[in-house]
């Protein structure tokens, strides 16, 4: 059935859950490495991108606004800024040879993309150096031709040379074997503008104005002590990520200088206001921390990023403007048997709605979260209500278990 997958280090359908955790395929000695790229078809060639070079990050943009997800109705497509891709492809330690195009020959036009970044990641027990796999992308006229099981046998190559043998990546489409699958969720912010564009309904018992009502986000912060975070802030947040991020089954591992640059690298040039309302020029992340104004230690904190759709087809409203929860943290523990969640939740609840008073200001008009960390905890209290899509998280060359995550109630069925 799965021609290419049927190949690879990965689960395959019917296997049971493993006896233990540990690779498929072992690692092997960096000479033992295939040394030459993939043969491609004698009209394409392989170019590797340097993303800090602007005009190269700008065609990775052209090639993904035009050609990258959509969703099943073709109705909105991820629009990655040139300024999220320099953020998400230049993490402390990237490899710019994990970056791989290919070009048309003749023409040397970009027509397709793979790109992996290193991570250190906990799966349950254990701690392993993966590269984290993301913005596959093929020209919608090469389609159906086979290419991007040539792209991702390409970029497991340049992975290996690096010695490294295992990845993480995710996807809408199911693929040999989903680790875990979360449910997207969205809270609308500006409702007139999403039901214009067919993102949401005015239900037959309801009106827009009551949408409007139900929907409305607080003027000011509420949290005492919260602020945008700052430099200085970096050590503690990692502390604080770091104490909090533990809680799960699989997780990142950042150490300072990837703090930095997860919260602070992709915050913009200039002052609040120069790139719009609330925004810097080229803002991409948002993070905020609550300073207790006693201790002056960090208890919390949040994040998002910007990652706007094109609307297609929409002369009105050509882009949406979408927030995407990232990663948070508190210095209180989740106590799930606690009546109605206990502190833990209910702070939570309050730093979320902060991030969405945030949002506002600058402008979004959704707020997503997926069913992962404790979200599920308050996305139905702070108004998120249930998408269509879906994200199934997949782990190459890693057998585990599969990841329950802390999604219960936002899981597939
Ligand atoms: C996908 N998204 O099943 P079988 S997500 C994985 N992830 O193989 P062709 C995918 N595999 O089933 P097309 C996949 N999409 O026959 C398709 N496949 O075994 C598999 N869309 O290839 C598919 N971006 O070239 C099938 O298909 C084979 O021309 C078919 O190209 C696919 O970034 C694609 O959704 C996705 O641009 C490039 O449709 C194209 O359709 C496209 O005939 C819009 O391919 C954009 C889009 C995907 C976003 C993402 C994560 C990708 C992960 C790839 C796997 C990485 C493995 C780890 C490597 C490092 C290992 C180390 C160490
Ligand atoms: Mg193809």
């Amino acid at each position: 059935e799965h021609k290419f997958w049927g190949t690879q280090p990965v689960p395959q359908p019917g296997e049971g859950p493993p006896i233990d955790d540990g690779f498929i395929e072992p690692s092997r000695p960096v000479e033992e490495v295939r040394q030459e790229p993939y043969p491609l078809h004698k009209d394409f060639e392989w170019s590797i991108l340097d993303i800090s070079d602007p005009s190269q990050c700008k065609e990775v943009y052209d090639l993904l606004s035009a050609n990258y997800v959509e969703d099943d109705a073709a109705s909105f497509r991820f629009q990655y800024s040139a300024e999220f891709l320099k953020w998400a492809l230049m993490p402390p330690g990237y490899h710019k040879e994990w970056h791989i195009g290919v070009r048309v020959v003749a023409t040397k036009k970009l027509v397709a993309f793979i790109s992996g970044v290193p991570m250190t990641l906990k799966v349950r027990r254990n701690v392993i150096n993966v590269t984290e796999i993301n913005y596959l992308c093929v020209h919608k006229r090469l389609r159906s031709k086979r290419l991007a099981p040539v792209l991702i046998k390409e970029v497991t190559r340049q992975t290996h040379l690096k010695g490294i043998f295992q990845a993480i990546y995710t996807a809408g489409v199911v693929v040999p074997t989903p680790v875990s699958t979360c449910r997207y969720f969205h809270r609308s912010i500006n409702v007139p503008k999403l039901v214009d564009i067919g993102f949401c309904f005015v239900p037959r018992n309801s009106t827009l104005a009551r949408m409007m009502r139900l929907n409305a986000v607080p003027d000011s912060l509420s949290l005492p002590g919260i602020r945008e975070m700052k430099e200085e802030d970096v050590l503690q947040v990692a502390q604080l990520f770091t104490k909090y991020i533990k809680r799960f089954d699989m997780h990142p591992i950042f150490d300072v200088e990837e703090i930095k640059h997860q919260f602070l690298s992709g915050r913009g040039q200039g002052n609040v206001g120069d790139g719009g309302p609330g925004r810097r020029k080229g803002q991409v992340t948002w993070a905020y921390v609550v300073e207790d104004p006693h201790t002056h230690q960090i208890t919390d904190f949040f994040s998002f990023y910007s990652l706007p759709s094109a609307v297609i087809g929409n002369q009105k409203h050509p882009v949406l403007e979408a927030a995407y929860l990232y990663y948070y943290a508190c210095d209180i523990v989740f106590e799930p048997n606690a009546e109605e969640g206990g502190l833990f939740k209910h702070r939570l609840q309050s730093l979320i709605t902060d991030a969405l008073v945030v949002a506002n200001h600058a402008k979004f008009d959704v707020f997503n979260a997926l069913t992962l960390m404790d979200n599920v905890s308050i996305l139905k209290d702070l108004r998120f209500g249930e998408g269509d899509g879906f994200l199934n998280f997949y782990l190459y060359n890693w057998r585990t278990a599969r990841l329950a995550g802390n999604n219960a109630e936002g899981d597939v069925p």
